[in-house]
């Protein structure tokens, strides 16, 4: 019975895991140099979720919150308008709710050169 408990336990945690939407793809990529400032940054989840805020941080200055407009909606793919940026390395910080309602996010960084 003691370990009937503990079996239960595990397969509950796992599929809580796995219920869990990944981010798919981020353009810029992670890593990514480009040579000129991205005018947009797009996320893509493997699932719906809703984003609730993104954040882009520059090296030397402080982070910005970015405008997320009407994208207030669950959804894969969300495009976010950057304002002109200059040279360096860019963060961005995302946060968002799926549809479980586990609360998500993550990070990326590109650079301008
Ligand atoms: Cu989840």
């Amino acid at each position: 019975m003691k370990y009937f408990a503990i079996g239960a336990v595990f397969t509950i945690l796992v599929t809580g895991a796995s219920a869990h939407s990944k981010i798919e793809t981020t353009i810029p990529a992670d890593g990514a140099v480009l040579a000129s400032a991205p005018a947009e940054i797009d996320l893509t989840f493997g699932k719906d979720i809703r984003l609730t805020r993104v954040v882009l941080s520059h090296q030397d200055g402080a982070a910005v919150p970015l405008d997320l407009g009407s994208q207030t909606q669950f959804g894969r793919g969300f495009t976010v308008p950057l304002q002109s940026l200059g040279q360096g390395v860019y963060r961005i910080e995302w946060r968002g709710l799926g549809m479980d309602g586990h609360a998500m996010t993550g990070t990326f960084t590109f650079a301008v050169e």
